[in-house]
């Protein structure tokens, strides 16, 4: 079970008005697993074109950079981008923060198989927390790389005020390589969170699971339905959980009835246009930022320095 302060944090997301679970409960070590094969669907762009933009434009990217920096990667997950990133830029050091630890020492073994003479350090850590770097971190030319548009889980307020506190771990030398994924055509974004093999479904599904762990809850997966779709005002995909029949959900502390319907937000991913994303990146305190897409234009990476 998880602390007295998460599992009252959880429950009183439970029974809000309208229900709700933070994102970062998907990746438990099943979550982690379902999100990595998300990011293989043929409906689920972002990682592909990402990658493919980091492919065509790494050159320029490891110019801008040079070799030598220290990176550190938020939301490290499987370090797959971060091999090809290291490759590319020959950091010295690499810091990789993740949320969830098993899955983090077990990518940061490969990376360092990968790259001998690379100095790697796994911090597990929540971004909304405080994030503490192990005291012999290299402070000069930081290198904060936060790919696979999961800023988008935040709001931009929360947003705005995360871009801040990166601003603050790169110092003055320093630069962030961020992934943000963009406003397009709402068919493709839909598709992106409603794969036909069911795995994102799975995978948001799984997110019960993990709370009974952390709750000591009864969530009955079966009662439940995956549910995802673009709301254009806000410029978001919204991903909930629908009861599908009334429902009691109880654990040691609590418990709360659902009727037919009734749902639980799970997860919000901000989808920008460009120059709104160049926009949040300057009231941050980065005053300069270069950016390159790929020729759809649905996902860009942004080089921001203070
Ligand atoms: C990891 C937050 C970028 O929002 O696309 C994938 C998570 N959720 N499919 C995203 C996710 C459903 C993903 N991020």
């Amino acid at each position: 079970m998880a602390s007295v302060g998460l599992v009252a944090e959880i429950a009183a997301g439970l029974c809000a008005a309208q229900a709700n679970v933070s994102p970062k409960y998907f990746y438990d070590a099943a979550g982690s697993a379902l999100f990595e094969r998300i990011t293989r669907l043929p409906e689920y762009y972002l990682t592909r074109t990402e990658a493919k933009i980091i492919e065509t434009h790494g050159e320029e990217m490891a110019r801008q950079i040079g070799p030598g920096a220290t990176v550190i990667e938020l939301g490290a997950g499987n370090c797959e981008k971060a091999r090809a990133l290291c490759a590319m830029i020959r950091p010295r050091c690499f810091v990789a923060i993740d949320i969830s630890a098993d899955f983090l020492h077990q990518a940061v073994d490969g990376l360092r198989d990968a790259f001998p003479s690379l100095d790697v350090r796994p911090v597990v850590a929540d971004l909304l927390g405080e994030i503490v770097l192990p005291g012999d971190v290299p402070s000069a030319r930081r290198l904060v790389f936060y790919p696979g548009s999961s800023i988008g889980n935040f709001d931009p307020e929360v947003a705005l005020a995360l871009l801040g506190r990166m601003r603050g771990l790169l110092g003055n030398d320093g630069a962030l390589l961020i992934g943000v994924d963009l406003v397009k055509d709402e068919a493709v974004l839909e598709a992106a969170y409603n794969d036909a093999a069911g795995v994102t479904a799975a995978f948001n599904l799984n997110v019960l699971q993990h709370l009974n762990r952390l709750l000591g809850a009864d969530f009955d997966l079966t009662q439940w339905q995956h549910r995802a779709f673009f709301n254009r005002q806000k410029s978001r995909i919204e991903m909930h959980l629908e009861a599908l029949h009334e429902t009691r959900v109880a654990w040691p502390n609590g418990f709360r009835n659902f009727r037919r319907g009734e749902h639980i937000h799970t997860e919000n991913s901000y989808k920008y246009r460009i120059d709104d994303f160049a926009g949040l990146l300057g009231r941050a305190g980065f005053s300069n930022s270069l950016r390159w897409t790929d020729p759809e234009q649905w996902f860009a990476i942004f080089l921001a320095r203070p």
